[in-house]
């Protein structure tokens, strides 16, 4: 065999590669941090946890409301990105790196089969597996293959190259988008596959843990077994090109890469809403075109419920709404939702009118933005149902859920505010869109919402509003608190679809 080449797009999409690997990682740190427990349960019961990365403890006994946003952990800057509890923008740039690390891999690999090079990653005999063992064994007693066992990769490095390109990378797309409530929602069976959500969460981080592992196996071997022929391949793309060279290029290179890494987290934590909004401009076509018009059809079995309900978001106190204590206080027998705004018909219910409704029941899964999750039953009328009888405006384009509760953040020295959230129409339709009043079969406990809250099968947790005041069609949602579509858009900088 002559000397090989490496080609430049095989070279670059390399370098691409790095940066956006490192991306992956460092904001996926920080959704991990969002909930740093780990289970194999669908239900997240405190303790059943399999690996956590706090002290805290979750309060099982006594009467004290203990919420997922109190469980979360900070992360160093250094480590995620950005870092100190800042999900929101950590799912903005786990969002845009996959992205475009998808598309760099798709590219690389079509040109992979397109020009031939695909003979030098993929195996096409079966003695790879012995061949290798043999390097594997000659690595461990720390002897170098000779240079006659390279063309260009040595066994060893070509089975393990084609497993991360063609199986670990898969396979963290495939455990990433199971964590899609809307996927989840819309294909029951696709999660099944992975045995659940917290599973494939579980996979999906192990999956992160054999990436780490095997770039640092691998810088390692790089630096040790023939560097200058590694270096010299993989920047000048040829053994024989100038070693000098091609070294000064592969540390601009990566310094530049830190550089990246390091103006992100910068930037991300200083400019929140600046960044928000450019990389949602990038992500929400995506989601809108993939995600959005999947319809919820989930039908769990009873005994699917889960023993544990996680909670985010407390009632409301007295100095947060006294007249919610006191609707509270009185069983909410005075209790109105008021159905207004862009309506030719503005509705005032009762709980008893809500529930002389049609009644739509569902048992199905809660994706909370954090991480964890939870099945249950819940009971109540479609939201259809209400829209045909209130009759929206033809200029109604939005439907925005306002809460008795205030937001327990704030956005810049603004003092809190209700806690709003707003969906399409297109959301407000679908089949298993409804607004609950019944939790497991029993009234909705107050830790849960009492005495209405909205359920959304396709979105994460925080599009569904407890303590429901009021519903009021709108035309568009720029014009309501912050602008940003809702309060954990506003003062959280979540993406404004919550499919994903
Ligand atoms: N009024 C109000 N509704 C809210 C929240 C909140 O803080 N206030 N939190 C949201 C979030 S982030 C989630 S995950 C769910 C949690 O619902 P649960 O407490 O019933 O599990 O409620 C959503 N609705
Ligand atoms: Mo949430």
């Amino acid at each position: 065999m002559g000397p090989v080449e490496f080609p430049l797009w095989l070279r670059i999409s390399h370098y691409i590669n790095i940066l956006f690997l490192g991306l992956l990682i460092r904001s996926g740190i920080e959704i991990l941090a969002a909930h740093p427990r780990l289970y194999w349960n669908e239900g997240c019961t405190p303790k059943s946890e399999w690996l956590k990365f706090t002290k805290k403890e979750v309060p099982t006994a006594g009467g004290e409301i203990y919420t997922a946003h109190d469980d979360e952990v900070s992360a160093p800057s250094w480590l995620a990105l950005p870092g100190h509890k800042n999900l929101g923008l950590g799912r903005h740039w786990h969002g845009i790196s996959t992205t475009f690390w998808i598309l760099n891999g798709v590219i690389y690999v079509t040109l992979l089969f397109a020009t031939g090079e695909w003979r030098r990653l993929i195996p096409t005999s079966w003695d790879i597996f012995p061949r290798a063992a043999h390097t594997l064994a000659g690595y461990l007693t720390f002897q170098i293959p000779p240079a006659s066992d390279f063309h260009p990769y040595d066994p060893l490095q070509q089975l393990t190259y084609a497993a991360v390109v063609f199986l670990l990378g898969p396979f963290l797309i495939l455990t990433g988008a199971a964590m899609s409530p809307a996927i989840a929602a819309r294909f029951p069976w696709y999660l099944r596959l992975f045995g659940g959500r917290q599973r494939a969460r579980s996979l999906h981080f192990l999956g992160l843990i054999a990436f780490i592992l095997f770039t640092i196996g691998h810088t390692i071997l790089v630096l040790l077994v023939r560097f200058q022929d590694n270096i010299t391949n993989i920047v000048l793309g040829r053994s024989t090109a100038d070693f000098g060279l091609a070294v000064s290029i592969a540390v601009i290179a990566l310094l530049i890469v830190v550089a990246i890494y390091a103006w992100t987290t910068w930037y991300s934590l200083r400019h929140k809403r600046r960044m928000q909004i450019a990389l949602d401009t990038i992500e929400n076509p995506i989601r809108k075109i993939f995600f959005h018009s999947l319809s919820s059809a989930q039908h769990y079995p009873e005994t699917a419920i889960s023993p544990y309900l996680w909670v985010n978001g407390a009632p409301p106190t007295t100095d947060e709404s006294a007249e919610f204590i006191q609707l509270a206080g009185n069983d909410f027998r005075d209790w109105r939702l008021s159905v207004e705004g862009l309506v030719q018909q503005p509705l005032t219910l009762t709980l008893e009118d809500l529930r002389a409704l049609p009644r739509e029941e569902q048992t199905t899964l809660h994706n909370c933005v954090q991480g964890w999750s939870g099945i249950a039953k819940w009971s109540g009328v479609p939201l259809s149902k209400i829209l045909e009888r209130c009759q929206p405006l033809p200029e109604a384009r939005y439907v925005l859920f306002l809460s008795y509760g205030l937001d327990q953040f704030t956005y810049g020295d603004k003092p809190r505010q209700p806690f709003y959230e707003v969906i399409d129409l297109e959301l407000a339709n679908h089949h298993q869109t409804i607004l609950a009043y019944d939790l497991n079969d029993k009234p909705l406990p107050l830790a849960h919402g009492a005495p209405l809250r909205l359920r959304v099968e396709t979105q994460l947790g925080y599009k569904m509003v407890k303590y429901i005041r009021s519903i009021q069609l709108i035309a568009d949602y720029r014009t309501i608190g912050e602008g940003q579509g809702g309060s954990r858009e506003d003062t959280m900088f979540y993406g404004r679809g919550a499919e994903i």
